[in-house]
Order: C-alpha cells, then structure tokens, then sequence
C-alpha cells in the first residue's frame, strides 16, 4: 500500500502472534476481572480460545492433556458437561466440551451413550429443546442438539423431522428466524437455525433470497455487520451473519473487502486480541469471532472453519469420513 494512503482507509494486517500470545496470556490471568465474571463459562471460553488457536494453526502450544483432564471434571453423572468443575450441566457447556475434544481428536474418550442420551432427553414433545433441567427453550438449543449429536453420529437418537418442525415454526414473514415461533428475527438466531437446517439436510424450508437480503442488510457504512436493523455493528457477527450467507449460498451480496477492513480495525495492535467495535477492549469471544469471520473470509494463513459445525474443516473431514 502505498505511503500517500490516509490512516483511515489503510488496510492493517492480521497480527496473528500477537492474538495467539493473548489467548495464552488470558488462560493464565486467572485473578482478572474478566476471568472471575468467566468462570462459571469457562468450556465456552475454552472452546473460542483453543478454536482460534487452531484456526492460526497454534493448538499445538497449549497442553492437550491438561484441558482433557480439566474437561472431564466438568461431567456430571447425567453425560452432560457443566461451564466448570462444580457447577450444573448445560446443554450450552455440552456442545462446547464435544467441540474442544473433537479438536483434540479425543472424542474416543467419551462414553457417547451417556452424554447422546443427555441431549437427547432435553427434546420436548412439540420438537424443541430445553437447555437443561430447568426447562428454558430456545432455537439455541436446537442447534447444539442436533449439531452435537451429528458430531458424536448419534442424530438417530432424537425425532428430526419435530425438530425441523419446530425450527421452521420459528420462521418470519421477513425470512429470518427468532428464538421461539413470534420471536423476532436475530443473526445470532438465524446461524442456529439455518445451521440445523443445514446439518439435517433440510435447507429447503429457508427462503434463501429472503433471508439472504434481510442478511446483507446487516452491512453498515463502516463495513461491520449488526445482528439486526437499527443496531451497531460487531465483530461477532462476521460469524453468525457470514456463515448463514454461505451455507444458503448468497455470501457474494455483502462487500467482503470492507468486512475484512472492519475485523481488522477492531485488532489490539499492540497487546492483541480483538474487540467487538475498532477502539473497544478486546476479550476472548470476540477474537474468536474476528479470527473465525476471517476464516470464513479466506483471509490469508488462517485455516477454513465449517459453517454450520463452527470448527475447522480439517477436524470436521476427520471426523465424518471416519467411522
Ligand atoms: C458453536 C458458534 C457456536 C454457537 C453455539 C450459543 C449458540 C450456539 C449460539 C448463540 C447465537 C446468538 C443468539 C448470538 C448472538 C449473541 C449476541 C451478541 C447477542 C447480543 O444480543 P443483543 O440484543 O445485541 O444484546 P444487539 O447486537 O442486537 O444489540
């Protein structure tokens, strides 16, 4: 680039050491602020960081055996995983501690019966999935059971065709999809139901034009993506925006180079990490979604990541093409 170009439209770079050292450094501060407000979250701070590292091709530079042994304390009786060691299961937590043995390439490890009937026995009647014990429904949850479930091959074990029932009763007259049927339409939403739609094989109930507009329009000016009309743009929803774009194939409708421009703006240049707007602090989730959304951007050096798994291809070929 040359040396005329004003700050403002000048492209930084990714600077990938500087992130992979910050998640490092943030697994470590276990005194900080934002570990103690994390600790009853901790499987899921685990599984953006230890993903992230992956995606820059840097899971090898944390002890494996260390976060397995860690994570099988988080297992409760019932095959469900809690956020950490002595508190509830969630099915939440569950997904996320699939997640990072599927990483790890460890899933032999775990009794798939017990932690299969788990999520299966959260499906309600109507097709839905309560999050744990206590009963909260949520299309969130819908996406972890069907997504985990497809993880550990065990899809059989639940009634697909109520659960594709019960997303698509989740659906708006603008496209989108809420959190339960009426709810209003939310990107965050929209990821986890076009991704069990599409894990399920059943992509035809999306409008995809639809859909596809009302996601574009989450482009704003600056270039970042909001999770709905009139809200500020965030880096986390590089993801979820990006990643239903792609898996109904109409990702070409947002102007990519001003995405990239957005994440990278949102980098701390000097200490790493990235933040949710350029000039936030930065925190773990979302230099996880900044580096994920650039993955999905083909950004240079950062490995592909499955749109609808949220991890690495690589790890998503190993475990479906073996038996
Ligand atoms: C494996 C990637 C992966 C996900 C697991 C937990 C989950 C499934 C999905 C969460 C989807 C979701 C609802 C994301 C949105 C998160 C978010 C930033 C919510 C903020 O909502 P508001 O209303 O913010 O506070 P806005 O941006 O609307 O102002």
């Amino acid at each position: 680039m040359s040396s005329s170009t004003p700050s403002s439209t000048k492209m930084c770079q990714l600077v990938a050491d500087k992130h992979v050292r910050y998640i490092l450094m943030a697994e470590k501060k276990k005194e900080s602020f934002e570990s103690v407000v994390m600790d009853h979250l901790r499987m899921n701070g685990a599984y953006w960081g230890l993903t992230a590292l992956d995606l820059l091709e840097k899971l090898g530079s944390v002890s494996e055996d260390e976060v397995v042994s860690w994570l099988m304390t988080c297992q409760h009786e019932s095959g469900g995983f809690a956020g950490n060691t002595g508190h509830d299961p969630h099915i939440l937590y569950t997904l996320s501690a699939v997640q990072i043995l599927a990483l790890f390439d460890k899933l032999d490890i775990l009794d798939v019966e017990k932690v299969s009937s788990y999520v299966a026995g959260l499906q309600n009647e109507d097709g839905s999935f309560s999050g744990d014990m206590w009963g909260e429904i949520d299309t969130r949850f819908s996406y972890i059971a069907i997504c985990c479930l497809s993880i550990l091959k065990c899809l059989d074990k639940i009634n697909v065709e109520k659960a594709v029932d019960y997303i698509v009763s989740c659906k708006n007259l603008d496209g989108g999809f809420g959190c339960t049927p009426g709810a209003e339409s939310h990107a965050g939403q929209i990821f986890c139901c076009v991704g069990a739609l599409a894990i399920t094989g059943s992509l035809h109930h999306v409008d995809k034009d639809l859909l596809g507009w009302w996601l574009c329009e989450r482009q704003v000016k600056n270039g970042g993506l909001n999770g709905r009309p009139e809200k500020l743009a965030d880096v986390c929803y590089s993801w979820w925006v990006l990643s239903s774009l792609i898996m109904i194939d109409r990702v070409h409708w947002i102007d990519k180079a001003k995405l990239v421009k957005f994440i990278l703006d949102c980098q701390d240049l000097e200490n790493g990490g990235i933040s949710d707007r350029p000039d936030d602090a930065v925190d773990i989730f979302h230099t996880y979604f900044g580096v994920a959304g650039l993955s999905l951007l083909e950004y240079p050096g950062v490995k592909a990541i499955d749109p609808a798994y949220a991890l690495p291809v690589d790890v998503i070929n190993r475990i479906m093409f073996t038996k």
